[in-house]
């Protein structure tokens, strides 16, 4: 090509770089291409505690003494193993029973086949994964990719409905090679009229920083359905939460009905087109919102601020909890 022809390229490419800059909300964020899930296809080993915790709940934790409600969330990619060593340290029997997954019936963690663990035993759970593909019929086999969870099923009745109430349950994704990861994760878990079994009107909040991409998994727990729905911020109604592209026909929502066991999550760009502040999510079954169904979505701005938020006005501390804490991680 000619000189000419090439400069009027390079022109016509800085251009377009600066216009879609000047549009975004966040140019650090937007100029950083996002991380993606890498193939699965590795097994992998963790050791898990459920544990009776000092105020009398029930949790789940990697270390002895760390268990948390909801217990560690667990991240897989398609094709991956997990082989769980599964430790009772209580003085009634429990297990670890996952939804999503494929497991042998050895793995179901119910007393039904005798796939539970003793006070003081330990067993080995075996999760797999695998990606999505044609069976030899023709007709297409999903694959495990989704936002899926895992609790007890034995303490209290065989369903375990006495542990799941005080805290025996957790986050299970699994993602799919391309999937774009997350700078943090976080758990809501609506558990009768609770939320991650935490006092009404006490959140739980959870913290980030404009431009920041977070990601919510959210469960449901218990005897009632509720409406998930979060302030300033929607996702996509599909596998991921979001939208593969301009064609993908997913509809993009704010708000969504949640049933016991039900599972689902989402990312989103924190404050994205709207700006920091402490945006509310809550529960929109209107009785169950004035019971105290609400947390608060803190966005800072850079400068590490609020604006319009006071921690003591109202609501509840900005701290994020422990348990949660644990949930974010950093690629
Ligand atoms: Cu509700």
């Amino acid at each position: 090509m000619d000189r000419r022809g090439f400069n009027r390229r390079v022109l016509l490419g800085g251009a377009a770089v600066a216009t879609s800059l000047s549009l975004a909300p966040d140019p650090a964020g937007a100029a950083t291409p996002a991380k993606t899930a890498p193939a699965g296809g590795e097994v992998k080993r963790i050791k898990l505690y459920a544990e009776k915790l000092p105020d009398g709940q029930m949790g789940y934790g990697l270390e002895k003494g760390k268990a948390t409600i909801p217990g560690p969330l667990i991240e897989l990619n398609e094709g991956d193993t997990l082989h769980i060593e599964f430790e009772n340290t209580m003085d009634v029997a429990a297990s670890l029973h996952v939804h999503g997954l494929d497991y042998e019936i050895s793995s179901d963690g119910t007393k039904l086949n005798k796939s539970h663990v003793e006070p003081g035993g330990t067993r080995t759970y075996t999760w797999r994964t695998h990606a999505p593909g044609r069976r030899k019929d023709g007709t297409w086999r999903a694959g495990s990719a989704g936002y899926w969870h895992y609790h007890d099923h034995v303490v209290g009745t065989e369903h375990g409905t006495g542990g799941i109430r005080k805290g025996l349950y957790g986050p299970v994704i699994v993602r799919r090679k391309g999937d774009v990861l997350p700078d943090a994760t976080h758990t809501i878990v609506f558990n009768d009229m609770l939320i991650n079994n935490k006092p009404a009107h006490t959140g739980p909040d959870f913290e980030a920083t404009v431009g920041d991409r977070v990601e919510f998994v959210v469960i449901t727990h218990g005897e009632f359905y509720h409406t998930f729905h979060m302030h300033g911020h929607r996702w996509a109604d599909n596998r991921t939460g979001m939208l593969t592209g301009p064609e993908d026909p997913s509809q993009v929502i704010d708000n969504k009905i949640v049933g016991p066991a039900d599972s689902f999550g989402f990312q989103v760009i924190a404050g994205e087109g709207v700006g920091a502040g402490a945006w509310m999510y809550h529960c929109h079954v209107q009785s169950h919102s004035d019971m105290g169904m609400v947390g608060l979505f803190l966005v800072k701005k850079a400068d590490g601020t609020i604006p319009g938020y006071d921690p003591h006005d109202g609501h509840t501390s900005a701290t994020v909890p422990e348990g949660e804490a644990e949930t974010a991680h950093h690629h």
